[in-house]
């Protein structure tokens, strides 16, 4: 006796009768655990992307107030590991994933707290909108964090973060946690226990070897793993070259990306590549009376206002941001930012993926191609 199956609608032309033969044949393939293409193929082979993630805002001082209440609440250390609290896209089914790829969180460490050591195949950077006296110690290099700073870091390198100060502070993280979950490539190990260092020098070692632009060092250290060597990336670099941008703009001289708009990405200094294999991060820079030409991309991104008012509009939906403000663009949908009084955006996106297998389009100033 077969037990009724509902037989799956199919977008195709020319479909059967639901007769009981046609019942007893989706009988069949469901109790050998197959499928067949022309019930999926309009979900799966759709003419262009449809992401499941939506575009969606959070708030600082919301995402803010709740770290601070979780840094009275809730201790960190060894097991938890970090007082990370993740951006929940509502089209993700309630996963810690700001979009299909990628993370984005919140972190928050009371003045003393040590974040205990940990590696992980997963990439990772910080970027701070606020605050200072954090130092994140990558392998033994005691990196400062500070308003406006990039800090990237690479899987499988040991790193654990040290509030030394007598002041809390938040960050943003990003990795690429949904995307190696997705991919079950992910390894993970804890570190020791112990503090490994409490120095708090004003510049990394990292950055003491490869902070000098244009100047690669002849040096006998091997390159270790993937990703930039470059630990940190200062706000006064970044804040000047998009001043300059902006600045030889109203000289006459365009070299913005467009009218208004100076834009920076964070590059390995090797060679110019990412930072990260995965994650691509830039800074943009929106002068007063500015309105961006829609841009569509296929890859998802994370964006955080660093300082300023902007509407921002993504698909359909419009909103307002300010300092501190996180949003998510899904892959495919067009967004478009516009500023009265000028606006500055940290952006991170997993387009590092698509470039590598072939599967980046981008659309901003152009028509679509096919
Ligand atoms: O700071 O090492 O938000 O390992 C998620 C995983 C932060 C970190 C996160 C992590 C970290
Ligand atoms: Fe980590």
């Amino acid at each position: 006796m077969t037990t009724p199956v509902t037989i799956p609608v199919s977008d195709a032309p020319d479909q059967p009768a639901r007769t009981p033969e046609l019942e007893a044949l989706y009988q069949g393939f469901e109790s050998e655990l197959l499928v067949p293409l022309w019930t999926e193929i309009g979900d799966l082979m759709p003419p262009e992307p449809r992401s499941k993630a939506q575009a969606h805002v959070w708030q600082w001082k919301n995402l803010y107030a709740l770290a601070e209440q979780a840094g009275d609440l809730v201790p960190v250390g060894r097991g938890g590991e970090r007082r990370a609290i993740a951006l929940a896209n509502p089209g993700l089914g309630g996963r810690p994933f700001a979009t299909p790829t990628l993370w984005a969180a919140i972190q928050y460490l009371n003045p003393g707290e040590d974040a205990p050591v940990h590696r992980h195949t997963q990439h990772a950077f910080r970027f701070v909108v606020e605050g200072e006296g954090v130092w994140t110690v990558v392998n033994g290099d005691p990196v400062a964090m500070r308003r406006g700073d990039f800090l990237p870091q690479a899987g499988w390198n040991w790193h654990g973060h040290h509030n030394i100060t007598d002041r809390p502070m938040a960050w943003i993280d990003g990795l690429d946690i949904p995307f190696q979950y997705a991919t079950d490539a992910t390894f993970f190990q804890f570190g020791p226990d112990e503090v490994e260092t409490r120095e708090a020098p004003e510049r990394s070692r990292s950055e003491r070897l490869w902070a000098h632009p244009g100047l690669r060092p002849l040096t006998r250290i091997a390159p270790t793993g993937v990703g930039t060597p470059l630990l940190a990336y200062r706000w006064e670099h970044t804040d000047r070259a998009l001043t300059d941008q902006l600045e030889l703009e109203a000289e006459g001289h365009p070299v913005t990306l467009e009218p208004g708009h100076a834009a920076i990405r964070y590059t390995d200094p090797r060679d110019g590549s990412d930072v990260l294999p995965t994650i691509r991060a830039e800074f943009h820079r929106l002068a007063p009376g500015t309105r961006t030409a829609p841009a569509r991309e296929v890859g998802s991104s994370v964006h955080q206002v660093f300082d300023g008012i902007a509407e921002i509009t993504v698909g359909a939906r419009t909103w307002q941001v300010a300092r501190g403000d996180l949003f998510v663009v899904p892959s495919w949908q067009p967004f478009t930012a516009a500023t009265e009084g000028g606006a500055d955006f940290f952006r991170f996106s997993d387009t590092p993926v698509f470039e590598r297998l072939g599967l980046d389009r981008d659309i901003r100033f152009t028509q679509q191609e096919d």
